[in-house]
């Protein structure tokens, strides 16, 4: 895992967060199910891409399509592309772009990213708005964890062995942020879903 604090300006947190609003303008945000209990997450999601990572009572999975809209999701904006490449070296392209949106009480429970084919790529998280506790585990649920903080325009770059470990997010630190009016924080991770 890299962790690269402050990778990005306050002048490019603003650009990045006027990309997104656009994208949610064409993909509103919507709130998830869990599987099988089918109660709400507390994070507000929607995505862009050519996949779009969805959870409902049957499951976890990809998808090409809003669940609500039925249309295809918006494209990826290139500011975010390029940090991508920028950032992980990959030559192929991400598919996927998850838009989480934390409402000041809003967390993320432990658990580890593996709907994707693509087991040996890279994934990037862009953290936009308040700070969030950021916890990071390791192969087994059981595993120790540590928890770090992730600020506004801060970028992580999960790969190697970390890419399948557990982690979430404890909670928001309110206040910590006044990129969004509305306070908060939106976390963008960038995956790749098939095989390249
Ligand atoms: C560590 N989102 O959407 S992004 C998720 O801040 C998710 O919204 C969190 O976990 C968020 O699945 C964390 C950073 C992240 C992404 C993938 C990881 C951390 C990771 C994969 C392995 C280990
Ligand atoms: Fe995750």
């Amino acid at each position: 895992m890299r962790l690269l604090p402050g990778f990005l300006s306050l002048v490019a947190q603003r650009h990045l967060l006027s990309e997104v609003r656009h994208v949610l303008a064409c993909a509103p945000l919507y709130s998830p199910a869990m599987p099988r209990s089918g109660s709400p997450y507390s994070v507000r999601m929607s995505n862009c891409g050519s996949l779009g990572w969805l959870s409902d009572r049957s499951g976890y999975r990809y998808s090409p399509t809003h669940p609500v809209t039925g249309a295809p999701w918006p494209p990826i904006p290139h500011p975010i592309l390029d940090l991508w490449h920028e950032t992980t070296g990959a030559a192929y392209a991400p598919e996927a772009c998850l838009i989480n949106c934390y409402a000041p009480t809003a967390r993320l429970g432990l658990h580890r990213d593996q709907d994707e084919h693509a087991k040996d790529a890279p994934i990037l998280s862009i953290s936009l708005g308040d700070t969030a506790l950021f916890r990071l585990g390791g192969p087994d649920r059981k595993s120790p964890t540590r928890s770090f903080r992730l600020g506004s325009g801060d970028l992580m770059v999960l790969e190697g062995p970390s890419r399948h470990w557990f982690h979430g997010v404890d909670r928001i630190a309110p206040g910590t942020s006044q990129l969004l009016p509305e306070g908060g924080r939106i976390n963008l991770t960038l995956r790749r879903v098939t095989v390249p």
